[in-house]
């Protein structure tokens, strides 16, 4: 059985596997070498021979439990046609939404412009590099999604003041979004993903009302579907107002915790296997601080299904020492 399979299905206490968000990405040097090379991130998403080679370069140098496809979640509204861009020291950058053009794809058109990374998934899940560790599939949930359709950038810097005008268009867009988001997740399963992770990366930006509209409803339906095809499925709701009330609804097979969450009071208000919590920043200190963050997420979840990983993703500036001297904490826990 592979390692997450192990804590998610089998409920294991004994070991603690260990993956991290943007595990393949800025902080490593081998991945700056190609993305210099590569200004245009799309492309380098669907460029196989390069995205799976760098899915696995953290495998190479670290004992992680998991590979994370290196994709996005944006490339959803890519492959429905959307304008999507990255601008350095900007972020993303989507073009006009046409409901109408939108409205037009069909499930062959979408799967023909982003098939490249189910290419990338299949040779990743063969490598062996990969040995019997985890093939992480991923997508955007719904409402993260969405956001940034309608804002067409990152709502870090603010969500348009009218976002939620036009609730004819915000439901029929969420409706497309859930159709090509449940065919994204399929092909990544059929391409060898053995685990998916739903990021709901904005879901802090709701107030508690409109959680069961744009949150629990569409995600569970997603939940549901990744279940049906027997797959764990992992949600990561971060910055939610409620993660006990999440859980109870959407029952994922495992919940993802940000770094704002008190993991003693989750422990007790949640009896799903849990993921992650440490705050990335902690990576930025020195190795006593680190050992000593580290080992209150282990103790506190040493007798729950526990599975090791941050609260958000690893930032570009973190040392490799640092990335290393965590990994073998946790191993040697
Ligand atoms: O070199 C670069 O500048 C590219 C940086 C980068 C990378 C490495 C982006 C741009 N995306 C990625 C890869 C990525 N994105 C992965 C690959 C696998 C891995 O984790 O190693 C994954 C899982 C994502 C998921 C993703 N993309 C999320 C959800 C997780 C999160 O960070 O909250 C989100 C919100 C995005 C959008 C996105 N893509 C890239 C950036 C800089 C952003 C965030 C922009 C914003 O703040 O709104």
């Amino acid at each position: 059985m592979k390692p997450l399979n192990k804590v998610i299905v089998n409920k294991d206490t004994s070991f603690n596997p260990i993956w991290i968000m943007r595990q393949a990405g800025r902080y490593l040097p081998e991945f700056r070498e190609i993305r210099k090379d590569n200004p245009n991130f799309i492309n380098l998403c669907l460029n196989d021979d390069l995205s799976s080679e760098i899915t696995l370069q953290p495998l190479k140098r670290f004992d992680l439990d998991a590979a994370i496809i290196f994709s996005d979640i944006l490339i959803l509204p890519y492959g429905l046609g959307q304008k999507v861009e990255f601008e350095k020291n900007f972020g993303p950058k989507l073009g006009e939404l046409n409901l109408n053009e939108i409205a037009k794809i069909d499930e062959i058109d979408f799967v023909k412009k982003i098939h490249r990374v189910y290419k990338a998934i299949t040779k990743v899940s063969l490598d062996p590099v990969l040995g019997n560790k985890n093939t992480i599939g991923f997508v955007g949930a719904p409402w993260t999604i969405l956001v940034y359709m309608i804002n067409q950038q990152s709502p870090k810097k603010n969500l348009k003041k009218d976002f939620f005008k036009d609730k004819f268009l915000i439901n029929k867009i969420l409706l497309i979004i859930e159709k090509f988001l449940k065919v994204h997740i399929k092909n990544q399963i059929e391409s060898g993903a053995d685990v998916i992770q739903i990021f709901d990366s904005w879901a802090g930006l709701l107030d508690e009302k409109d959680l069961p509209n744009y949150i629990y409803s569409p995600t569970l339906n997603l939940v549901n579907y990744v279940k049906s095809l027997n797959v764990p499925v992992i949600c990561f709701p971060r910055e939610i107002k409620n993660y006990k009330e999440f859980c109870d609804i959407v029952k994922p097979d495992a919940v993802s915790i940000d770094y704002n969450v008190d993991p003693k009071k989750i422990l007790k208000d949640i009896n799903i296997p849990i993921q992650g919590g440490l705050d990335p920043k902690i990576l930025l200190t020195d190795k006593d601080t680190l050992k000593k963050e580290a080992s209150k997420y282990l103790d506190i979840f040493k007798d729950h299904p526990y599975i090791f990983n941050l609260g958000h993703g690893v930032l570009p500036e973190t040392d490799l020492n640092m990335f290393e001297y965590l990994i073998k904490t946790v191993k040697n826990y």
